[in-house]
């Protein structure tokens, strides 16, 4: 090797540490703060880059939800000109992702748009594949902030967790005991919302309202509609569910809407139109939530080609643009929010197909 090969070898990998630095911060609060350091210096102007590579990880494949995030993904990866390439586990399994976040790595891909199973499970992998150069981005459910460069989070914890507390306790009538069928219990997202839910109830207007259990379906429908059979069985008493998940919502819509207990407990949780209609038309449920999936997909797609191009380092206070979806702005630990979820009732949910 001669010395100027050797030279620009080493001078090239000091780049790449720099430019991938991917330490941590410390907020006011004493909270790691997101992304990487960002020493990078992101130019606003500049062009996204065309061809770029970009690997789209859901927590898992055989579900509706990240179908429809995965089209949104596409959608944007054809009007960015980026290659964008779905792959993920069939399971939401804690450390499933990993070998999926490799591979990506070692294909050299630009970015990598990821829903985290586990916080932590993955962020080794994340980190490893950031110090190779790709751009993370996570979209639904968190990974460490320090694995990652900004995560698209659908709507706040709060937006989301306190209308669903409002929503069963409107449809049972204000008291009675409730109980929570959530995903997998490592998920960042349900966890966050959960902790919110347990916020919201310990309020006065909430006294009525009792939450006897927090069941886990794995965001496995099986599983899902035997743990609904399960709450109603230890819980005699049990006036509502909230199931926070689309897998686990549909699920126990299916179980309640052939039970004894359809139209006497209640069922609110996120859901896809398309999955609940014929609940909500024969009356099993009476409201649920949701965003719509693809718009996340999309601006998730979109602000990994704004960091792969160099336009956004993923510091607070950085705009840029997601295509038709207008402008965004990065905010505190290099969170991006979509918007507010939209309620679906008998009166509207025609309206939405997805
Ligand atoms: C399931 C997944 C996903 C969550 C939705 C609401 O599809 O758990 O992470 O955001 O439900």
């Amino acid at each position: 090797m001669n010395t100027r090969l050797v030279l620009a070898l080493v001078v090239s990998g000091a780049v790449a540490l720099t430019a991938c630095g991917g330490g941590t911060t410390k907020d006011s609060a004493g909270q790691q703060t997101g992304g990487a350091t960002n020493s990078a210096k992101a130019d606003p102007n500049a062009p996204v880059k065309e061809g770029l590579k970009i690997t789209f990880l859901p927590k898992q494949v055989n579900n509706p939800y990240f179908t429809v995030a995965q089209k949104g993904a596409e959608q944007a990866g054809t009007a960015l000109k980026a290659e964008v390439k779905a792959t993920g586990p069939s399971d939401a399994a804690a450390s499933s992702q990993v070998t999926y976040i490799n591979t990506a790595a070692q294909q050299q891909q630009n970015a990598l748009v990821i829903s985290a199973n586990d916080a932590n499970a993955v962020a080794p992998a994340l980190k490893s594949a950031r110090s190779q150069g790709l751009k993370v981005v996570t979209f639904d459910s968190d990974a460490a902030p320090d694995a990652r460069d900004v995560f698209i989070n659908q709507a706040t914890s709060n937006e989301i967790a306190a209308g669903q507390v409002k929503l069963i306790s409107e449809a049972i009538g204000g008291s009675g005991e409730i109980a929570i069928l959530s995903a997998t219990p490592n998920a960042t997202n349900q966890n966050a919302w959960i902790e919110v839910m347990k916020t919201e109830l310990a309020k006065p207007e909430y006294a009525g309202l009792k939450l006897v259990e927090t069941a886990y379906g794995n965001d496995d429908d099986q599983t899902s509609f035997q743990k609904t059979q399960g709450l109603l069985q230890a819980h005699p008493n049990l006036k509502g569910i909230i199931s926070p998940t689309t897998v686990g919502v549909a699920a126990a819509a299916r179980y309640l809407s052939s039970s004894e207990y359809k139209g006497k407990v209640q069922l609110t949780g996120l859901g896809t139109p398309n999955q609940m209609r014929k609940f909500v038309q024969d009356g099993t449920v009476k409201s649920f939530a949701l965003w719509d999936p693809s718009k996340l997909g999309y601006l998730a797609t979109y602000t990994a080609a704004a960091l792969a191009s160099g336009q956004i380092s993923g510091a607070e206070g950085e705009k840029y643009k997601a295509g038709e979806l207008g402008d965004y702005t990065i905010g505190a630990k290099g969170e991006v929010v979509l918007g507010p979820p939209t309620v679906f009732t008998k009166d509207n949910i025609d309206k939405f197909d997805f």
